[in-house]
């Protein structure tokens, strides 16, 4: 195994320090807690949430020991962190790990050689993570990393040098989404009543927001077009609830049961107003503000913007981009953007705000950026400058004139980073579909991965890999893999998220199939579909409902690697495939501490 090691280590860029050992203890135990203002049963890591940072240089070695004191089994997934040459620290249930039962722990060791940037740590054992297990893993860039700072500022060594010194510790702006319910409960009250559970208590900001009802019509205005694709898709007029929770019992398993009356799963019904801490970030007087934002939520993706503030995006998922300056940032389901904002009032209060960006529900919830002197109490309330960009519904005010982050031209800086231009050795075909009310695949069969598979022996290592979820293609390292995969649901964006790799997403559209059985065919007839000069490099895309997207990656990383929808509800519905890459190569180093466990 050291030798295996050290033969990909030294693959990789060689740091410029000595990399070094970063112990950390993670303690997940379980409280009793309102964060926005309703009591109810929370996960806790260290006895927060969001969990501790994380932090090393590139190229160090993180080494965390989990405690579970759950009365639940537990895994931990690191995500975005490749595991290069360690796929059994990837913390997957059934698929690379067994799961660490109640008052056991497991020691997660890897290696952070070959990336840096923005990350973050989450439950991978059933949705857990939507109860408080996540929390945030960052790695600073070495320094032969190639910067975009200087776009950012046009070429102002100052204020490029306050960026480079406020990369090394960025601001957290961490959006999740809440429920009034467990997710156990809410998972019951799914299966039991065929019931989608598509309403939140709203997001939380680094774990602190309130409830706030806004006026019907406010709700009502913002979430027209949600409306209006909903009754295309479904045929049936519907309308929200005062939590912004769109009536989508046409779509439910018990007809004509309005969600609203059986109290839907995840909240109470009607929208009781609570006057939580909200999160305030004080500027106190710098030039620039770097926040590291990560969408840790189960459920919804959001829209960010900064009131009276322009955003430049430089790194999304742990690559450096050509930089946007943009107002309104769409932040997907388990995806990071680390962005700059240029502090340059005198005074005032902005509001931070996170709108839902999802059908199902209207709800925004919002931190403080203050020009004010931090006080020993913060304020209850602000009165903030009205210089707004988006409603309540992530609707930007003038599309025309407000520029919005746009990923297909989100081009890593670092002109290197480009696709292999060949065919792939393996072209998979994926189709993402609802298969019932409650249940959701990513295969083109339909086939969903079972529920029970977390409690069976590993795949990694399994005598029999064989599942209607498993992908066996005879992937070799070296291969070119590309994932073409069409969403023919109507209403539904799926964020599809790849572990153990980077991939390119070398075309996409929000209309319809892609229509042709390989990349080479689409290149042969119409080039204009494809992207292999510089395309966005992810290892987490979503897809639009109606629309498609091809992923190409380099097989590099011999291993058993989840490919699934980021959504809890249908990840643990069914909506994964277990991708497996020269699983042989790899069996022979698993340590027989990970397979005895
Ligand atoms: C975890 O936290 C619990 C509750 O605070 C404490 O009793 C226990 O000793 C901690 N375990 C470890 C390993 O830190
Ligand atoms: C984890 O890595 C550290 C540093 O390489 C090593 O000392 C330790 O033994 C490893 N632990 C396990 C459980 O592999
Ligand atoms: C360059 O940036 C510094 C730091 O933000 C700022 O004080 C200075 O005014 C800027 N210079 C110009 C010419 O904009
Ligand atoms: C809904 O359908 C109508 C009629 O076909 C169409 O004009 C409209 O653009 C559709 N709206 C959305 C949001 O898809
Ligand atoms: C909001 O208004 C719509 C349309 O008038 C109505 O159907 C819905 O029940 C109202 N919702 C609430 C929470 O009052
Ligand atoms: C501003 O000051 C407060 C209080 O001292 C501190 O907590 C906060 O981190 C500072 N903000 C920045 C952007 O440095
Ligand atoms: C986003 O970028 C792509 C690729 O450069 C471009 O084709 C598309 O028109 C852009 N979208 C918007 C809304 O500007
Ligand atoms: C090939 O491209 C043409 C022009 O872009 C398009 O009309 C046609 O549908 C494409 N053929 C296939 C098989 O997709
Ligand atoms: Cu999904």
């Amino acid at each position: 195994m050291t030798k295996y090691i050290a033969t990909v280590l030294s693959l990789l860029a060689v740091p410029a320090y000595a990399a070094v050992v970063r112990e950390y203890s993670l303690n997940l135990t379980a409280s009793y807690d309102a964060p926005n203002g309703f009591y109810r049963e929370v996960f806790l890591v260290n006895g927060q949430q969001p969990g501790p940072l994380i932090e090393a240089d590139e190229g160090d070695t993180i080494s965390a020991t989990v405690y579970n004191n759950l009365e639940v089994p537990m895994t931990i997934h690191f995500h975005g962190i490749h595991q290069l040459g360690t796929p059994w620290m990837d913390g997957a249930p059934g698929v690379s790990q067994w799961p660490i039962f109640p008052g056991e722990s497991f020691v997660y060791n890897f290696t952070t050689a070959g990336q840096y940037g923005s990350y973050w740590y989450h439950a991978h054992m059933r949705s857990y993570y939507q109860d408080g297990i996540r929390g945030p893993v960052y790695i600073r860039p070495s320094a032969d990393r190639p910067r975009p700072y200087d776009v950012v500022t046009g070429g102002n060594e100052s204020a490029t040098a306050i960026l480079r010194e406020l990369e090394s510790n960025p601001t957290p702006l961490y959006v999740m989404d809440w429920t009034k319910l467990t997710s156990d409960a809410t998972y019951y009250k799914e299966i039991k009543y065929g019931l989608d559970p598509a309403c939140t208590l709203g997001f939380l900001i680094n774990g602190k927001g309130r409830v706030t009802c806004p006026a019907n019509g406010t709700i009502a205005a913002a979430g027209a077009g949600r409306l209006e694709i909903f009754q295309n898709a479904t045929g049936v007029q519907s309308s929200f609830d005062s939590l912004g929770c769109l009536d989508i019992s046409a779509i439910n398993g018990y007809p004509g049961i309005n969600n609203v009356a059986l109290e839907a799963p995840g909240f109470s019904t009607p929208c009781q107003a609570s006057n939580t801490e909200r999160e305030i970030f004080y500027v106190n007087g710098s030039d620039w503000m770097m926040f590291n934002v990560i969408n840790m939520a189960g459920a919804f993706a959001s829209y960010l913007s900064i009131d009276g503030h322009d955003m430049w995006v430089v790194q999304v998922e742990g690559a450096f981009i050509q930089p946007q300056k943009v107002k309104q940032l769409y932040v997907a389901l388990g995806s990071r953007y680390t962005i700059a904002v240029q502090t340059g009032r005198d005074n005032g209060d902005f509001s931070i705000r996170f709108a839902c960006s999802e059908v199902a529900q209207v709800t925004e919830q919002i931190a403080w950026l203050s020009y004010n002197a931090p006080t020993a109490t913060p304020p209850q309330e602000y009165s903030v400058t009205p210089e707004v960009y988006q409603d309540i519904g992530g609707n930007l005010y003038d599309p025309e004139s407000m520029q919005a982050f746009n990923d297909t031209s989100a081009a890593p800086y670092d002109e290197e980073l480009k696709p292999p231009q060949g065919p792939a050795q393996h072209t998979i075909h994926f189709t993402l579909t609802r298969t019932s009310v409650v249940s959701f695949s990513v295969m083109d069969s339909g086939a969903l991965m079972s529920s029970e598979m977390e409690l069976m022996t590993p795949l990694l290592w399994a005598d029999d890999v064989s599942q209607p979820t498993t992908v066996d293609t005879g992937i070799k390292i070296g291969d070119v893999v590309d994932l073409i995969i069409d969403n023919i649901d109507p209403v539904i964006l799926h964020p599809m998220h790849l572990h153990g790799h980077s991939f390119w997403v070398v075309s996409e559209s929000n209309y319809g199939m892609f229509g042709y059985s390989s990349v080479e065919a689409a290149l042969a007839n119409d080039s204009s579909t494809m992207n292999l000069n510089n395309p966005p490099y992810r290892d987490g895309y979503a897809i639009a409902p109606g629309g498609h997207a091809v992923f190409r990656y380099i097989a590099d990383n011999a291993g058993a690697w989840m490919f699934h929808c980021h959504i809890n509800n249908h990840l643990i519905t069914g909506m994964s495939a277990v991708i497996l890459e020269d699983l042989a190569s790899i069996r022979p180093m698993i340590p027989g501490s990970v397979i005895n466990y």
